[in-house]
């Protein structure tokens, strides 16, 4: 078989860059002929997850959700690779679980950039609402994001190129032989 499914699973807080190394490895994997999908908050938080908001009750549910779903997707023999904050670990540790207990691998990507970075990247102006109280409950702000301590990986995207950042995954995924 040309590859095994997987989930990659990129957590970071708010414009730390999930979704861009997300494309760019999906990209590199679809170039070499490789089965790829990617789960994000266009195609999960407008559809299955619409009902959800940014309480840590919701946010639990949005994770245990996608965690379900992205497992489907690598037992179908594709590389499902998903950008959402998760800020909570033991949501994280979850995923994990649950992959595990289907003989699925599951790559933990500590997308990181200082809040600093993130903050002065703001491409929505969300922090600045964040900020001004506007957006209760934002993470890094005035909610909380865990982060990783054991993650497969982790990029620091201020750093390293979007490219270098998806040659990174892409080079392990080799490397663990998921490819
Ligand atoms: C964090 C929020 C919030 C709050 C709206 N806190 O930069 P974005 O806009 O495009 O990505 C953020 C996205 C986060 O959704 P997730 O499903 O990844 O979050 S979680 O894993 O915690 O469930 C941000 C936007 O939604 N957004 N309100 N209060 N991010």
């Amino acid at each position: 078989r040309k590859q095994h499914g997987c989930t990659v699973w990129l957590t970071g807080l708010s414009a730390s860059g999930k979704s861009t190394v997300a494309c760019a490895l999906e990209q590199l994997l679809l170039q070499k002929g490789l089965s790829a999908y990617r789960l994000d908050g266009d195609n999960i938080r407008f559809g299955l997850n619409k009902d959800l908001g940014f309480s840590e009750a919701d946010r639990n549910e949005n994770i245990r959700r996608i965690s379900e779903v992205s497992k489907l997707f690598a037992d179908s023999c594709t590389i499902s690779i998903t950008s959402f904050i998760s800020p909570y670990k033991a949501d994280r540790n979850r995923a994990r679980q649950l992959h595990k207990e289907a003989g699925l691998k599951f790559i933990e990507v500590f997308v990181d950039v200082p809040l600093e970075v993130a903050e002065q990247r703001d491409p929505k102006g969300l922090y600045k609402k964040a900020r001004e109280g506007v957006i209760k409950e934002f993470t890094g702000i005035s909610a909380p994001y865990e982060a990783p301590e054991n993650a497969e990986l982790h990029l620091r995207t201020d750093l390293k190129s979007v490219e270098e950042c998806a040659s990174i995954i892409y080079e392990y995924l080799r490397t663990e032989k998921v490819i």
